[in-house]
């Protein structure tokens, strides 16, 4: 089960440039900023509003901190611009099984640490119609079946 959309990624080459001009043009502010060394980024969360399950909605803003991570391929080939977009979900390990059987790679054998202690996994965007796909389960998400 899909509950929200738990955040849209973001690729951006400066990351201070880009927290300042979502804070200055819309009014978001930063949740959270952390280096996820394994995903190759320094990623700011801006809070876009809270969610019917308890939960909420991020912008993640990410500045790659290393040329072989895949925000640095992607800034290569694209500049900046809309990465992926991820779906909350009370349970990741399950609910990539479910959508790993009807056909669509999962990149992640079993779920990583994401953002704020969730855990993550990434579906191949040619086979989600050329978009990344990121499933992710919310820190505490699962304990009281949301
Ligand atoms: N959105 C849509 N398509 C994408 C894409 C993206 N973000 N990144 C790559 N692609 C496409 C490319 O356009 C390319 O298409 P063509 O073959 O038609 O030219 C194809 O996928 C292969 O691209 P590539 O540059 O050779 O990239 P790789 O195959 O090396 O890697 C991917 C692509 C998706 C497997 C890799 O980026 C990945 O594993 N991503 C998951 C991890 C991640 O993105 N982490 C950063 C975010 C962390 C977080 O959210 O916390
Ligand atoms: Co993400």
């Amino acid at each position: 089960m899909l509950t929200r959309i738990d955040h849209i990624g973001i690729a951006c080459r400066d990351l201070d440039a880009s927290v300042e001009f979502y804070r200055s043009t819309y009014g978001f502010e930063v949740a959270h900023v952390e280096v996820n060394e394994e995903q190759g980024v320094r990623e700011a969360m801006l809070r876009v509003n809270g969610t019917d399950d308890g939960h909420a909605t991020y912008l993640q803003l990410l500045e790659p901190v290393r040329e072989d991570s895949p925000v640095a391929k992607f800034l290569a080939r694209n500049g900046e611009g809309v990465h992926h977009v991820a779906f909350g979900t009370p349970d990741v390990a399950a609910e990539t099984a479910a959508i790993g059987a009807t056909g669509v790679r999962v990149l992640d054998s079993a779920p990583r640490a994401g953002s704020m202690g969730s855990r993550i996994a990434f579906l191949h965007p040619k086979d989600c119609g050329g978009v990344l796909t990121e499933i992710v389960q919310a820190a505490g998400a699962g304990e009281h079946g949301r």
